[in-house]
Formats: structure tokens, sequence, C-alpha cells
């Protein structure tokens, strides 16, 4: 069994890729972020986790990477009359999976019930672990001392202001999703996906028991750098890693997940960087990252596994 710590719209992508390259043969389990879930219409939304669930059920936007093909938006134009908040673009399809999730937990089911409910239901054959049952919110501190939800920097900001900090609310008193533990624990190999390090890796490994799990099995933790050539794939990975101290690129990815990832897979736009890597005291493996396609997300995966091997 391969295990997977994954964030939104990149860690999808190879998470689509990884279930093609291992066939129906090996189970793959997706431990994904809930730090960016938020109340939003009286509903709870789970972005990371509907984005790993549209995108291996073969139903996700392919401009975005989030939210579902082809969807409508009567509902948000309705409530956008009312005087409500529409930021935050949710599709008709896809206030179905919140009204569920909503209704489901509000009856007492636990989100990882309701997350392996709606994955079956969509026919998704990969395992999707939400990382905690329990609330963890992730919190952006703005240059200017603002403390903002994370959506509220994400989506309504736009990524595009100063951040002097980054806190996960509720992850010390949280206790990982069950399966997760045992996840981490049992599979052959644990990859990092090309996710943020800070806002969607970090959640994850805020939640206690989880990271060292992971410190003590780093020989058997391979990374992928959401970072290419300086520059993040999608999102602020890049400005936020230097708002934070460290380096927009990959020894900054490096030097963010080193304590748990014993390997990191880099562009080939990176070569040169690889001494520097091994520098930080994490192997490194130069592979085409950029998946345009889920042949390339594929080879990708193909060259991780290959990657996890070398080193078992
Ligand atoms: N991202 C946006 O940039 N704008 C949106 O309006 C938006 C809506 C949205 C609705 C459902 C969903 O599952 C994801 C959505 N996302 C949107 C993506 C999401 O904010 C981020 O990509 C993740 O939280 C970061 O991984």
């Amino acid at each position: 069994m391969i295990a997977v710590l994954a964030g939104g719209v990149g860690a999808a992508r190879f998470l689509a890729g990884l279930v093609r390259a291992v066939g129906p043969g090996e189970e793959v389990t997706a431990v994904v972020n809930t730090g960016d879930d938020l109340e939003l219409h009286g509903l709870h939304v789970s972005p990371d986790v509907d984005t790993v669930t549209y995108t291996l059920a073969g139903l996700v936007d392919p401009v975005n990477g989030w939210g579902i093909a082809g969807d409508s938006f009567e509902v948000l134009a309705a409530l956008e009359q009312l005087g409500a908040p529409t930021w935050f673009r949710l599709g008709d399809r896809d206030l179905a999976t919140h009204l569920y999730r909503t209704s489901r937990l509000r009856s007492g089911a636990s989100l990882s019930a309701v997350t392996a409910e709606l994955a079956a239901r969509r026919g998704v054959r990969a395992r999707i672990l939400p990382m905690s049952d329990d609330p963890v919110r992730t919190r952006v501190k703005l240059a200017g001392g603002e403390e903002v939800e994370f959506q509220e920097y994400f989506v309504r900001r736009q990524h595009a202001v100063a951040v002097a900090g980054v806190r996960y609310a509720g992850a010390l008193e949280a206790s990982p999703a069950p399966g997760v533990l045992e996840a981490l624990t049992s599979a052959d190999l644990v990859v990092v996906a090309p996710s943020n390090p800070v806002l969607s890796i970090g959640p994850i490994l805020a939640v206690p028991g989880i990271a060292d799990l992971l410190e003590r099995r780093r020989q058997e933790v391979v990374a992928i750098s959401p970072i290419v050539a300086g520059r993040a794939l999608k999102g602020p990975a890049a400005r936020l890693l230097v708002e934070l101290g460290s380096e927009a690129s990959v020894v900054g990815i490096a030097r963010a997940l080193r304590r748990i990832a014993g390997t990191l897979v880099v562009d080939e736009a990176d070569a040169d960087l690889a001494p520097a890597i091994e520098a930080e005291g994490v192997a490194c493996v130069v592979t085409a990252t950029v998946m345009e396609s889920v042949e390339v997300a594929a080879r990708l995966a193909c060259a991780v596994l290959e990657a996890g091997a070398a080193r078992a």
C-alpha cells in the first residue's frame, strides 16, 4: 500500500497518476489536509477532500482543478441576490456534496465516515482519509497583524497579501482520523504530494502523532517539490516560503520537509540544485514533475515509486 499526504489540486493530480501507475493490484491511501475546511451558508465545505475525490472520480473541473466540470451556479446567483457572500464559488452539483456532508455530520457521522461514503458513491477506488475528524483550521497572520481564516486569505484576498505567520488552530487537541496512523505505519512507501509545505502539509503534520511517526520512517518517505525553478506551480508557496524566512526554491522545500522526508523529487529544471539538497541531508531524485496530463503524472508516480524502492 502506498500512502500519500495530500493537499488540493497538485496532490489530486499526482494521486490520479499514482492510481493509474500502480494498477488495481496496489492500494493507495490519501491522508488529506482539512485545515482549509470552512463553514459557509451553514454548510461544512472540505475543499481539499473534495478536490481529491472529484479528481479521482473523473469529475473535476479541468481548468480550475477544483469543483465539478460543467457545474452551474444558479444557487450562488440566488444567494447573491439575497446579499449572501459569494466570493467562495460553490457550484450547484458541488453544493450537493456539502449538503450531504453537513446533514450526515449533524446526524452524528464522522468526517472520515462521510468522506468514505462520498468517495464510494462516486466510484473512487483509492482510500481517502481526512487527516482528522476533529476541527483543525489554518489561520493566517497577515503582515499588518490581522489574523484571517485560510480561505479569506487564499480566495477572498487571492493570496496577494504579505503573511507574517501561520498557525493550525485546534491541531494540538486533534487526533488523527481512524486509519491514518495505521496507514502511515503499514504503507510500503509514504509520499508527500507536491503541495504547499506550510499551508497543505503543515496542518497534517501538526496533528499529534503524524510527524513523529513519519520522522521514524523518514527513509521511506519521498516528497515531491511543489516549487519548480523558484516558482510555485499553483498558489502562494514560493512567496510564502520567503515571507516566512526560508527561500523559494527546492532547497527551501528540502529544509521544510527534511525532518520527515529522506528523499525529495525535483524537476529537471532544478537539476543543478541536487547537491544543495543533498547537503541538507535529503537524497535528491530529478525527473519531470510538471503534471500537464495524467500520463505525465503517472510517469512521475513511477519515478517516485522507484525512488522509494531504491531507499528501502
Ligand atoms: N478556489 C478559488 O480560488 N476560488 C473559489 O471560489 C474556490 C471555490 C471552491 C469551492 C469548492 C472547493 O472544493 C474548492 C474551491 N476552491 C476555490 C479551491 C480552494 O479554495 C483551494 O484550492 C484549496 O483550499 C487549497 O488547496
